[in-house]
């Protein structure tokens, strides 16, 4: 599972808005979204990688919170 904190993050409207960017991205993709701390946690077989950038295609900027320490940093594109 990966978590993100999104900042951006303020109300149900964004909660869906992230959720169906996700969905989008993979259909089967497990995502729960805690507005309390805003944070999103996804189950995905999709890297970090890809996930975070359809958060940010969305509007919202992702951070990932680190489960696991070093994870590999691979950026897809500039702006990853
Ligand atoms: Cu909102």
């Amino acid at each position: 599972m990966l978590r993100y904190q999104v900042d951006d993050m303020t109300c149900g409207h964004c909660a869906q808005a992230i959720t169906q960017a996700l969905k989008g991205l993979d259909p089967r993709a497990e995502v729960s979204v805690d507005l309390g701390p805003k944070q999103v946690a996804v189950t995905s077989l999709f890297a970090s990688e890809r996930i975070e950038h359809v958060i940010r295609a969305a509007g919202y900027t992702p951070r990932a919170v680190e489960t696991a320490p070093s994870a590999t940093k691979g950026g897809c594109c500039g702006s990853c």
